[in-house]
């Protein structure tokens, strides 16, 4: 008796099909697959591909087998497809605004300045202290509807508006719960290292002593933490306490990022990349000799571009240089109160075009598989290939991904998966 064996079943969850994939699978390019199908199988991506080559049998579900009979088919609608976006650089939990201090700037007071004169950062700092942890909820989650209405699917989420150990664990745990409330990745970042708190003014060396010897080990040992971000700069800290904040998180076993060359140069960069940080934020002063340091450490560049017109700044980052060197430059909100008050990521995709010169798919590339390296999450998420979480974005009205760069002010974001799953995201 002969036996034919029938061809290997493909055991997937779903299937979609008839999409236009921007896999971002390809250095500044958006790795298009015209016509592509994608699978999903346990949340993760399972196959991508031409769907020609779908394997033989993947859109027929057998009958008399219970697994392939619930694979559901969906058709994208010819729609452009591209991983869900990823905000890797944010300040979305606080409390309050700071409209006011953007009224003085506008009447000639520098960002400097208004710190130095005890407002910025410290009355953020201020109301946030003030706010009940449910209040700072709610706050946070209001600012982060408009960025799940576009794609975003991982954010990163830092801390540094408390300074004190009980403000900055409420705002960690508070990261926490958006992730919980609304589906999505969320990475925290201690970033107690941000500005000097009152209680400890003109004492700077006490407080980072208070960060290194008592907030991270204590932050760390809760889990609330995933990396420790510092501020190097004229109005935020030096280059050898920012060390210290470094080795601290080394021995607490955490990752490290850095605020740096914001506003002046302080060889940050580079001494982040000797700590090989994931990733080196702002980068407006960054030297020649930084861009080497971080191109050598496989630190990600993450440029923020909202900031930059907020701020009137006119130094752009050296993103030809970075470019040439091969730093992976990622593109995030810095979503904050008192220098980019945005919930848009696809604005400031825009903007890291035109106002820094990215190409459209280097922008894209920014918010995904650049952002992705930029939190450590390579392996997880921010491209349409197999093994990666299926985190994934339908655009309507899109003839070619560079669109999402191109339009200002419009979001063209058709229907969000998370893990396989259709997300319902906040109206
Ligand atoms: N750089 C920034 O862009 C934010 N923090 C930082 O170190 C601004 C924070 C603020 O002004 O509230
Ligand atoms: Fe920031």
């Amino acid at each position: 008796m002969s036996v034919r064996s029938a061809p290997p079943r493909q055991r997937w969850d779903a299937l979609w099909v008839n999409a236009q994939l921007a896999t971002m699978t390809v250095a500044s390019a958006y790795g298009t697959i015209m016509d592509g199908a994608l699978a999903v199988k346990d949340r993760r991506i399972a196959w991508v591909g031409p769907r020609r080559e779908l394997p033989a049998g993947a859109l027929d579900a057998r009958i008399d087998d219970p697994d392939d009979a619930k694979m559901v088919v969906h058709d994208a609608g010819g729609r452009w497809m591209t991983p869900g976006l990823i905000d890797c650089h944010t300040h979305i939990v606080h409390a309050g605004n700071r409209a006011r201090e953007f009224e003085l700037r506008l009447k000639g007071a520098s960002y400097e300045s208004i710190e130095r004169e005890g407002g910025g950062i410290a009355a953020t700092v201020a109301a946030t202290r003030a706010a009940a942890e449910d209040e700072l909820l709610e706050q946070s989650a209001a600012r982060l509807a408009p960025l799940l209405r576009e794609g975003v699917t991982t954010i990163e989420i830092k801390s540094g508006y408390g300074l004190d150990l009980d403000t900055e664990a409420k705002m960690l745990r508070v990261a926490r719960r958006l992730g919980h409330r609304f589906g999505i990745r969320v990475r925290t970042s201690y970033l107690g290292a941000h500005a000097l708190p009152r209680e400890f003014a003109g004492r700077p060396d006490a407080y980072v002593d208070f960060v290194c010897d008592d907030v991270i080990p204590s932050l760390a040992s809760t889990g609330l933490v995933d990396a420790v971000d510092a501020f190097c700069d004229t109005i935020g800290f030096t280059r050898a306490q920012t060390a210290r904040v470094f080795e601290a998180a080394q021995r607490a076993g955490l990752p490290v990022k850095l605020h740096a060359e914001q506003l002046s140069d302080q060889d940050g960069a580079a001494l982040a990349a000797s700590y090989r940080a994931l990733s080196a934020d702002h980068l407006e002063h960054l030297s020649a000799a930084g861009i080497e340091a971080m191109a050598a450490a496989g630190t990600v560049a993450v440029l923020l571009p909202t900031a930059f017109y907020f701020l009137r700044d006119t130094r752009v980052p050296p993103v030809a240089a970075l470019r040439k060197a091969g730093v992976p430059m990622a593109v995030a909100t810095d979503c904050n109160p008192g220098t980019s008050p945005t919930t848009s990521l696809l604005l400031a995709l825009n903007m890291a075009c035109t106002l820094f010169r990215l190409t459209p798919a280097e922008a894209l590339a920014g918010v995904t598989r650049h952002a992705a390296h930029a939190l450590g999450l390579q392996n997880r998420c921010g491209m349409l290939q197999a093994g990666l979480a299926a985190d994934f974005v339908l655009w309507d009205d899109l003839e070619s991904p560079g669109e999402l760069a191109y339009r200002l002010g419009y979001n063209p974001c058709h229907r969000i998966v998370r893990g396989g799953t259709f997300a319902v995201v906040p109206s």
